[in-house]
């Protein structure tokens, strides 16, 4: 089941059936059983027709912050290293890849995030700006994952390359985090199995293409959530992006009217063009 949010409400589509929900973002999603509620709630819930309330779609997000993990991945891990040689390299993402404890990072307030096809930003001030394209986890304040969105954890490596006390520039800026199309609430967990996907497109022409199932994550999704909720309250819930794994060769850097398309089987298609902030 899928819930969308729109200026003009909530949705939810449940195989080819749409519904109106009257009530708000934050009351809806966090709870327990949000798969059975949403089933029952088609029983009740006005049905809607046609395409039309697809119109003004949002992120979809209410007061829920945006967290991060990173270094989940052996190919992050690898990236990291090759683009802190510049300032002499840091044995840093070595040692958080094998630490029991991951790295786990704020990303964003709900005001900065943006939603499928509206702009992800790259910095004025950063050489080397990618897409990062992750799994991203809808946690109840129960600690427990109710739905999965795709998300972009867009970043600047050379500012995360030059000094990694700089992550909180690198990571965290208007636009620069994206989630969507809409939060999927599953019956049962999301297979490891899972294909996460990217195209990064210029002029229409392909430029990086690639693809990994969720299986070659090191952690556990319920570790990451773990770890994010020791000493930490989200009365809303909160997202949590889980890493990743699609590293553009070297030599790549996004450019204003990039168009970067993320799939994940299942879950949904997140596509956003890139600009810089206004
Ligand atoms: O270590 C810095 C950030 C890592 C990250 O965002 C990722 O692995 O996805
Ligand atoms: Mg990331």
């Amino acid at each position: 089941m899928k819930l969308f949010k729109t200026v003009n409400g909530i949705y939810l589509q449940n195989n080819e059936s749409v519904y109106k929900l009257e009530q708000q973002w934050d009351e809806v999603v966090n709870r327990d059983d949000l798969y059975e509620y949403l089933s029952d709630i088609t029983t009740t819930a006005s049905k809607v027709a046609g395409d039309d309330w697809q119109n003004g779609l949002l992120p979809p997000i209410a007061n829920q912050e945006v967290w991060a993990a990173g270094v989940t991945y052996l190919q992050s891990r690898d990236a990291r290293v090759e683009e802190s040689q510049s300032s002499g390299g840091s044995d840093l993402y070595k040692r958080v890849y094998d630490a029991e404890r991951p790295e786990i990072f704020f990303k964003s307030t709900p005001q900065r995030v943006v939603g499928h096809l509206q702009d992800v930003s790259i910095r004025k001030d950063s050489l080397w700006n990618v897409p990062e394209p992750e799994l991203t986890l809808f946690v109840n304040s129960n600690g427990k994952i109710q739905g999965y969105t795709v998300g972009n954890d867009m970043s600047s490596r050379s500012i995360e390359g030059e000094n990694a006390l700089y992550l909180p520039q690198a990571k965290t800026y208007n636009k620069s985090a994206a989630i969507g199309p809409c939060l999927t609430v599953l019956a049962e967990p999301i297979s490891r199995e899972t294909v996460i996907s990217i195209v990064i497109k210029r002029n229409d022409v392909a430029l990086y293409s690639d693809k990994t199932p969720l299986s070659r994550m090191k952690r556990s999704l319920e570790e990451l959530t773990g770890f994010l909720f020791r000493e930490l309250t989200f009365p809303n819930g909160v997202y949590l992006m889980t890493g990743t794994c699609l590293v553009p060769p070297n030599d790549f850097t996004l450019q204003p009217l990039d168009v970067v398309e993320i799939s994940i089987d299942g879950i949904g298609v997140l596509i956003n063009t890139v600009a810089y902030n206004q």
